[in-house]
């Protein structure tokens, strides 16, 4: 906590996760409590990442809150308003915990386009809050309460989202199943199909699939509890050809969802350049006679790659050269790798 002139402030940075077992639809929305439960792959916070301070004074007159550089109305954001209650109501610091609180927060990369940029930004404000208003305990379940998938950013490496089984969410939390370290080797591309905000917000298509797609029902009772096994047993076996191709069912079943969707989720989450790169991940891993790479798509274009780091020079280049970076190709335009570095 640094203080001067009467301001308490704390600065933190969050990262992006990934996820492997998909979290689509709620059975609650005011808690979010979600349909099943969830594992992701928690990126370093070197790479793709929020930034967040915030900052606290007998002084401030109103909550604030900046994001990008862009001041937005709180009293229009129930969940940052939630979030700010439930710290304020757990906080220890009895002089500070009833002041104006002002926010700012940044991400290093695209906004709302499919690259979980609201996981990073509510679990660097609740941390960054925790940190602050001195909060104690879980701070998982409030992260949730501000974007679902937020819960998994709060730890490193490999991360479970445990459904839970109480009305009142209390066990809905995240708990870190594997540590950052516990698989070198493992990297992630990100392809950057399209940086710009999608058409349809996750919070939107999955409440829609949650009404409509028979599909969903029979993922999250019947497809993601064995899902969930198999790729807890493949991640702490370090088994790539399993966590590869549980991956990639996942991803597959998470579009099919959208498209049993109805209406069907329009425009797709997924655009040509996304099913090219499938068909190419897919095209590499045959002639390899065995999986080298695993794809995965979330509610937007952009594909996350998982390969290990002895393969990566191979794998970049066949991008480069189906997919070449800045050039006008028509809808294959500005698409950039970015590799995870460790
Ligand atoms: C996931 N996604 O597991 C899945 C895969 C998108 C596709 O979590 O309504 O932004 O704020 O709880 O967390 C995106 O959903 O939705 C998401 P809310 P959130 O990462």
């Amino acid at each position: 906590i640094k203080k001067s002139d009467g301001v308490n402030m704390v600065t933190c940075q969050a990262p992006v996760n990934i996820a492997i077992i998909k979290y689509w639809g709620k059975r609650n929305e005011q808690l979010i409590l979600p349909l099943n439960s969830s594992l992701s792959v928690t990126l370093d916070k070197k790479e793709l990442h929020s930034s967040t301070t915030v900052a606290v004074s007998e002084d401030f007159s109103e909550d604030c809150l900046w994001l990008n550089g862009r001041k937005h109305n709180i009293a229009e954001m129930p969940r940052i308003q939630k979030c700010l209650a439930t710290m304020r109501k757990l906080s220890h610091n009895e002089s500070l915990k009833d002041c104006c609180i002002h926010i700012c927060s940044q991400n290093n990369f695209p906004t709302a386009a499919g690259l979980a940029s609201s996981a990073a930004g509510y679990s660097c404000l609740v941390f960054a809050l925790s940190r602050l208003l001195q909060v104690k305990g879980d701070l998982s379940r409030i992260a949730r309460q501000g974007s679902g998938s937020a819960c998994r950013s709060m730890y490193g490496g490999f991360v479970e989202w445990e459904k839970g089984d109480a009305e009142d969410g209390s066990d809905s939390i995240a708990k870190q199943i594997a540590t950052e370290d516990h698989w070198p080797g493992l990297r992630v591309l990100i392809l950057v199909v399209n940086e710009h905000k999608k058409g349809t917000s996750s919070t939107d298509g999955m409440k829609r699939s949650v009404e409509t797609s028979d599909l969903l029902k029979f993922r999250s009772e019947f497809c993601v509890p064995e899902r969930m096994k198999i790729m807890k047993k493949a991640i702490s076996e370090r088994d790539f050809e399993t966590f590869a191709e549980t991956t990639m069912k996942e991803s597959n079943q998470l579009h099919a969802v959208c498209q049993d969707t109805y209406p069907p989720i329009a425009p797709p989450y997924m655009n040509q350049t996304s099913h090219s790169i499938v068909q190419l991940v897919t095209l590499y891993n045959n002639f390899c006679g065995q999986l080298k790479v695993a794809y995965t798509f979330d509610a937007g274009p952009n594909a996350f790659l998982f390969v290990m780091e002895n393969d990566i020079a191979e794998i970049s280049s066949l991008i480069r050269h189906f997919f070449p970076p800045e050039t006008d190709r028509g809808f294959i335009q500005g698409m950039e790798v970015k590799s995870q570095t460790d």
